[in-house]
Parts: C-alpha cells; sequence; structure tokens
C-alpha cells in the first residue's frame, strides 16, 4: 500500500480534520470508546487534543467538564496520561497500567472498573454499561469503500465502531502498511441465545477477515497522525526472572515425560512484563519446535521465537514491543505476516477456545496465599495496581495455569506468600501451579493443606518460611476447621503490620 493509498475513501475526504477540531465534536459526560491494547493501537493525537480543550475549560469552573472511557486493555501516557492530568477522566475500563491514572483510582478521584477483557464487548452488547456516544479508533488506513486496516491491536474496535453512534478515525502512517492481511476480525458473535460454537481448533486457523466493517454515515471525522506505539523496553532477564523460568521449562518438560503434555507442547499464553519474557527465551533456548501461542499480546520473546521456529504460529489481539522488538518486527514483516494473527479480544481471550485448545497460561501475581488464592490486582487489598486483565479468562480456562512472582517485593519488606489474600482474583479453584526464584509448587489434585505446606516450603521465602510455618501449624491446633485452617483475628494481620511498620516482618 503506498501511503498516498491510506485514506483511499473519497466519501471521507471532506471529514479530515485536525486532532483539535475533532476533540472538538466530543462533549462533556460523553461516553468513548478509545481503541488500544497494551500500548499499542490506540488513537495518538485526538486524545491529548481533548485533554487541553478539557484542562482550559475546567480552568474555568463550573461543572467539571469528564467523559468515560473504555479501551482494549492498557493505553499510553499520550491518553490515559494526558486524560487523567487534566482530571477528564470520570469512569474508566476495563484495564489500565497508567501511574497517574492509578493515582487517581487510588485517592477516589476517577471511577475505574476491571473486567476480565474477554467480557468486556458482551457486556456492552448486553447493555450493562450504558450507551457508547462515540468511538476514536486508530487504522493503518482506510480502503476506498470506507472498511479499515486495523492497525497494532484490534481489542475492542470491532465492538466499539458497532456500539457507537458516532466515529472518529484517526489513520496513523507511521504504522507499517503491511499489517494489512495480518487481521482476522469475526462478523459471527452474537448474543445468548443465539451463539453457534466458535470454529477454531488450532491457534493458526482464521474464522474472519481482514478488515473492520465501519458504516460511513456513522463517521464525523477522520484525522491523519504519524507517530509510534508506546514500545517501552524490557529490563533484560535478572537472576530471579531466569531462576523462575528454569522451574517452569524444568516442569512442562516432566510433564511431557510423564506423559500429561504432548511432545509437541500446547499452545501457550504468556502475560506482559520481565518474568513472561525471560519464560519465552528460556523456551527459546530449549529444544521445542513448531509450538504455538494462543495469548493476548505478542511481545518481543515471542518474535524471537518465531525467527528461530521454536513457534511456528502466534494468535493475539495486540503486540506489545519494545523498540528493538518494533525495529526487528518492520524489517522483518514479510517473514512474521502469515504467523501472527490478530483477533479481537472477545475472540483471542474466549473461554470456549481457551478450554478448547489447552492452553498453558502463564501470568504474574502480587500475592498468594498458603492455599493457593491469588491476588493480582490490589496492593494491600485496596489500592489498585493495574486490574485482572486477560489473567483470569486464561487462568479459569487454562489447560495449566501458571502464576509466577517474585517471593518479596519491595526488598524482602513485602513476602509474596501470606497467610490469606487481601483480595481475591483467582481463587484455588483455578490456580494449578505457583512459581517464584525458590522453587514451584504444582498444586493439582491437593487439599487445602497440602497445598499450603507445599507453597510454603517450595515458593516462600526462607526469611518468612518459619512465620508461615507457625501460622499453619496455629491454625490447625486451634481445632476450629481442618479443612481450610486460619486465625480469622491473624490472617491480614501481616498486611497490617506492613501499613504500620512498612515491613511484614515480625
Ligand atoms: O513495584 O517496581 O514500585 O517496586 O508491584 O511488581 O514483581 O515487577 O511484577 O511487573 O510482573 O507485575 C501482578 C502487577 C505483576 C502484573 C502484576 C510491587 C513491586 C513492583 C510490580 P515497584 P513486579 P510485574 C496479560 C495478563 C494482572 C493482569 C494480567 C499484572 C510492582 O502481572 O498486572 O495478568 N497482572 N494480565 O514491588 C505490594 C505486593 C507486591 C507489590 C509486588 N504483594 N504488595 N506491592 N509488588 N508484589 C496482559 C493483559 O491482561 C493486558
Amino acid at each position: 500500500m503506498a501511503d498516498t493509498q491510506r485514506m483511499a475513501c473519497q466519501q471521507l475526504q471532506s471529514r479530515i480534520m485536525t486532532a483539535a477540531e475533532a476533540a472538538e465534536l466530543i462533549p462533556a459526560g460523553a461516553t468513548v470508546g478509545m481503541s488500544g491494547f497494551t500500548g499499542a493501537g490506540y488513537p495518538k493525537a485526538i486524545p491529548a487534543a481533548l485533554a487541553s480543550r478539557i484542562g482550559r475549560l475546567n480552568q474555568q469552573g463550573g461543572d467539571k467538564f469528564r467523559i468515560n472511557i473504555w479501551t482494549g486493555a492498557s493505553t499510553a501516557p499520550e491518553l490515559d496520561g494526558e486524560l487523567a492530568k487534566v482530571d477528564g477522566i470520570n469512569m474508566r475500563l476495563p484495564f489500565q497500567t497508567d501511574p497517574i491514572c492509578r493515582d487517581k483510582i487510588n485517592k477516589g478521584e476517577m471511577e475505574y472498573t476491571d473486567l476480565h477483557l474477554s467480557e468486556v464487548s458482551q457486556y456492552a452488547w448486553s447493555g450493562f454499561l450504558g450507551k457508547m456516544d462515540i468511538a476514536v479508533i486508530e487504522a493503518t488506513a482506510i480502503l476506498e469503500d470506507g472498511r479499515l486496516v486495523p492497525s497494532s491491536s484490534v481489542g475492542n474496535n470491532k465492538t466499539w465502531i458497532e456500539q457507537a453512534d458516532k466515529i472518529i478515525i484517526e489513520v496513523n502512517h507511521k504504522q507499517p502498511a503491511k499489517l494489512e492481511g495480518m487481521h482476522d476480525v469475526y462478523y459471527g458473535t452474537a448474543l445468548p441465545p443465539h451463539r453457534k460454537p466458535i470454529m477454531i481448533t488450532d491457534p493458526s486457523e482464521r474464522i474472519g477477515e481482514q478488515y473492520l466493517h465501519c458504516p460511513l454515515d456513522k463517521v464525523i471525522a477522520v484525522v491523519e497522525t504519524n507517530a509510534g506505539d508506546r514500545n517501552s523496553p524490557f529490563k533484560a532477564p535478572d537472576n530471579v526472572s531466569k531462576r523462575i523460568a528454569d522451574h517452569i521449562i524444568n516442569f512442562l518438560h516432566e510433564e511431557i515425560e510423564i506423559g500429561r503434555l504432548p511432545r509437541t507442547m500446547l499452545p501457550i499464553q504468556s502475560g506482559v512484563g520481565n518474568i513472561p519474557n525471560a519464560v519465552l527465551e528460556g523456551l527459546n533456548a530449549g529444544p521445542f519446535k513448531n509450538l504455538t501461542a494462543f495469548t493476548e499480546v505478542i511481545q518481543d520473546g515471542m518474535l524471537k521465537m518465531l525467527k528461530s521456529g521454536t513457534l511456528a504460529v502466534a494468535s493475539a489481539t495486540s503486540f506489545s514491543l519494545s523498540p528493538d522488538g518494533m525495529e526487528d518486527f518492520e524489517a522483518n514483516i514479510d517473514f512474521y505476516r502469515d504467523k501472527i494473527i490478530l483477533r479481537q479480544q472477545d475472540i483471542s481471550n474466549h473461554p470456549e477456545l481457551i478450554r478448547r485448545l489447552g492452553v498453558i497460561a502463564m501470568n504474574g501475581l502480587l500475592e498468594a496465599d498458603i492455599y493457593g488464592n491469588v491476588n493480582s490486582t490490589h496492593l494491600m487489598g485496596t489500592r489498585m495496581m493495574n486490574g485482572i486483565g486477560g489473567s483470569g479468562d486464561f487462568a479459569r480456562n487454562g489447560y495449566l495455569s501458571i502464576f509466577v512472582s517474585p517471593s518479596t517485593a519491595k526488598g524482602g519488606a513485602i513476602s509474596s506468600i501470606v497467610p490469606m489474600v487481601s483480595h481475591v482474583d483467582h481463587t484455588e479453584h483455578d490456580v494449578k501451579v505457583i512459581v517464584t526464584e525458590h522453587g514451584l509448587a504444582d498444586l493439582r489434585g491437593l487439599s487445602p493443606r497440602q497445598r499450603a505446606e507445599k507453597i510454603i516450603n517450595h515458593c516462600a521465602d526462607p526469611e518468612y518460611r518459619p512465620m508461615l510455618l507457625d501460622y499453619l501449624q496455629r491454625a490447625e491446633a486451634s481445632g476450629r476447621g481442618m479443612h481450610t485452617p486460619h486465625l480469622l483475628n491473624e490472617a491480614l494481620s501481616w498486611h497490617q503490620r506492613y501499613e504500620e511498620t512498612g515491613s511484614m516482618k515480625q
């Protein structure tokens, strides 16, 4: 596609305008569906233009100008950060990672609802969230007939385009033109009782179309941009990440030897971050060939695996690449094109597909308790970190759900293994394996007390082990309930101690 062909739709030529002009079309109180998933494919110009308008208006006093923002997942400082800075966000959903947003949420100045990412479009379709006024969607190009070539994420864009009364499109000339053809947008979804099976039996299968349909009469503005995605660098895997990765890789080898995993493995899902990236690097260094990924996000490690042949195909909804990863992707896009499929997030994270394919899910945790319940969202039970994201979609429905974390945080002041988690995202019934740098606890088929022994002895930091064993023994001795023994007046005392003294240590 030549650059001049990025805006091939004649009918929309008259609606081309500046970001500031387009931002004027978004009224106070609007619910706006924006594109964007893990720092990819978000609108680059309109959010900042809107933030500067909101900032001006809010300085004049009177009622605050705020909007509700729904996205695919996290975006970037240019969107969440700019709008949060001017207090322009009322309700934010379904996932964010922005420090300014996080601060506002935790001060009670912004509403936030974090949702399972597979479920967001169903919520919108069912009317659970109210009406969407405007969709602001980044595209790589607009075809002659008005269909959109999606950009570096698909996320909820199909749903936002369908649900919104009005649509604004940002055509980003910086997005590689050769993204065209990588997407698979499925138009067969429906609400119950009209649902049909989703016919994917292998991550490589395509069931949809390469483009997003876009009703031209709803398009009120087109803005041309030329800016790259957020693309944050990854830290090189440190010793802790490498040890966690080694435990997982040894475990997967053992599962193959025992015959509980096929030699070709099963499709992998990997959360974003340094530990998951280290696991991917570890898999890449091993003997595996032609693996598949059925995941949300394609990160640097997956590109390396595709290049080496460790991975044959990756199905996701978005990229989350470092600057080096992006450079490699653009330079070798012809190689990657038929090995990467970007789907909407209600398909990339679909429980039916995750269960059918038997996905091996690997996600991060903030804290786990001795019985295997996992908190991946709330710091000390009250303050939001990021959100559940897709971890619940994959953890509950995966063949194996593995949760990873360093055994301590804040220089050892916090133990990641605690008597009782201060918030539950993934219950003991969903969590199959927990891994820290000290070891791996395979919890399958164990009773709560057996799980506790394993988690404490395999995963907890040695400094915290005696405290955890002491808690367990005293809870058992209390004679209250021997199925899941707890001392109710002490179960959250470690968190309380941290809040009061800055350390969980006694
Ligand atoms: O803060 O850097 O200020 O010290 O939390 O901790 O160990 O660097 O972990 O970056 O891998 O994130 C669960 C948040 C882990 C992530 C979570 C502090 C710690 C540090 C980060 P500092 P780490 P990671 C796919 C799947 C939910 C969404 C998900 C996440 C900071 O994995 O958001 O899985 N998961 N999505 O010091 C207080 C504790 C702590 C703690 C760590 N117990 N209490 N602070 N920290 N443990 C992607 C999508 O869904 C889109």
